[in-house]
């Protein structure tokens, strides 16, 4: 089998081309060309390409440009194409509206009119996102309507449409993962969990005092990365197209995650967070909760991973690319709940150790 990611550098696109290698995938990826290296998460599984046996590639490519992506699909012929590549992150939507409605939604377009115009026959997953639901009450599930709070996920309500319009226009075997958050060491280092859980590993090693986050009270839905790529791998398993919301069945407040990840060290995080309204949105995502029971029946997927699991998970791993000696549970958590393709010391201590080099590149540059 051979798979297509975009996005194959991000959280989601790093473990997804883990798991499929472990399942004896050849899997290309797409990468854009950046002035320093970006492939960080993606160097423990790196392999030069000339090497007999290698078997992943990368393929330079943009989102904002069809021509390319075309391509790229045409010349791979993937059996599998999963589309991850996404300007992602919210509050950056809200500054640059239209290079996130290029990227993150005419970006879905241009791949989905690529597949049909090549007349490749492959499956295609769509990573939408439980942004889509903005101010429609919790729970949500694949029938709850989309009423959008940030230009993110409006560009993500247009893509999840063109996946749906494709499959029913041209026969194109596309399915919507909707994914409520998802998170892990990988995690971008903006996204309030990793923010968090950097932090304490900061203040710990006395290089930070402070944290300044904004609104304390939003709810979310928090799972762990790597159970979610196991689920997008199974929607296209299926024997129809279809959509599925994916998620834990819990929230829980920002201020809920600060209280745990900072009492697993011992600490009081009264002491240290303090509230910037910078980091407050002009619209903000209330209260994001997945009622996940389509999931559950049809794809028999339910996460392993609890939310104190993920908060002692992502404290350790950042404690260990300080040089600390992590408290330990979230270690034992992944030995216990994960087969081989997804192990403490190849997938969480060498790629975190390589994005924290590369983070404090970026501080001191
Ligand atoms: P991420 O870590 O931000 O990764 C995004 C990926 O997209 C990166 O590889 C990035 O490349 C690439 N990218 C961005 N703009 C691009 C462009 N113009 N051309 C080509 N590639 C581009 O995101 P993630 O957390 O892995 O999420 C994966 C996908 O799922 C995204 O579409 C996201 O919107 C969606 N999603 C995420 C969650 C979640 O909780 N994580 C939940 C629901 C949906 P660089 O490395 O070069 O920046
Ligand atoms: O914010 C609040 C913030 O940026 C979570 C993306 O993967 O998941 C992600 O989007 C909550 C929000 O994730 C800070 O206001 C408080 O209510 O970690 P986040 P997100 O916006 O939910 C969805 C499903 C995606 O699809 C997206 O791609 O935390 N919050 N203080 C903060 N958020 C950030 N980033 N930074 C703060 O200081």
């Amino acid at each position: 089998m051979r798979a297509l990611v975009t996005g194959v550098t991000g959280q989601d696109g790093s473990y997804l081309t883990e798991f499929l290698l472990s399942r004896g995938y050849e899997v290309h990826g797409i990468i854009r060309r950046a002035s320093s290296f970006n492939t960080q998460r993606l160097d423990h599984v790196y392999e030069d390409p000339h090497k007999r046996g290698a078997r992943l590639f990368l393929h330079y490519g943009d989102l904002c440009y069809g021509e390319q992506l075309t391509n790229i699909i045409y010349s791979s012929q993937p059996d599998e194409i999963y589309h991850l590549g996404a300007q992602s992150h919210v509050k950056v939507s809200f500054d640059i509206p239209e290079y996130t409605g290029d990227a993150t939604g005419l970006g879905t377009t241009r791949i989905l009119q690529a597949v049909w115009r090549s007349g490749i026959k492959t499956r295609f997953y769509q990573a939408s996102s439980s942004e889509m639901f903005g101010s429609s009450s919790p729970p949500q599930n694949e029938k709850t309507p989309f009423q959008p709070r940030s230009p993110y996920g409006a560009a993500k309500v247009y893509a999840y449409w063109m996946a749906v319009n494709y499959r029913e226009a041209y026969d194109l075997f596309a399915c919507n993962g909707i994914l409520f958050n998802h998170e892990s060491p990988r995690r971008g280092e903006t996204f309030v969990t990793r923010k968090i859980t950097r932090a304490i590993a900061q203040i710990l090693c006395g290089k930070q005092k402070k944290l300044y986050l904004g609104n304390l009270e939003a709810k979310r839905d928090w799972g762990y990365a790597p159970e979610y790529v196991q689920a997008m791998w199974l929607i296209l398993q299926q024997e129809q197209p279809d959509d599925y919301v994916i998620g834990t069945g819990e929230t829980h407040s920002v201020k809920e995650f600060a209280e745990q990840a900072f009492g697993y060290v011992g600490l009081d995080w009264r002491e240290y967070v303090e509230v910037d309204s910078k980091y407050v949105r002009p619209t903000e995502v209330d209260a994001l909760l997945a009622d996940t029971a389509k999931a559950r029946d049809q794809l028999s997927w339910e996460p392993k991973v609890t939310f104190p699991e993920l908060v002692r998970i992502m404290v350790d791993a950042d404690m260990e690319a300080v040089g600390l000696k992590p408290v330990g549970e979230g270690i034992r958590i992944l030995q216990v709940r994960f087969s081989d393709w997804h192990q403490w010391q190849i997938s969480v201590s060498d790629v975190v150790r390589s994005l924290e080099g590369a983070a404090m590149e970026k501080q001191h540059a």
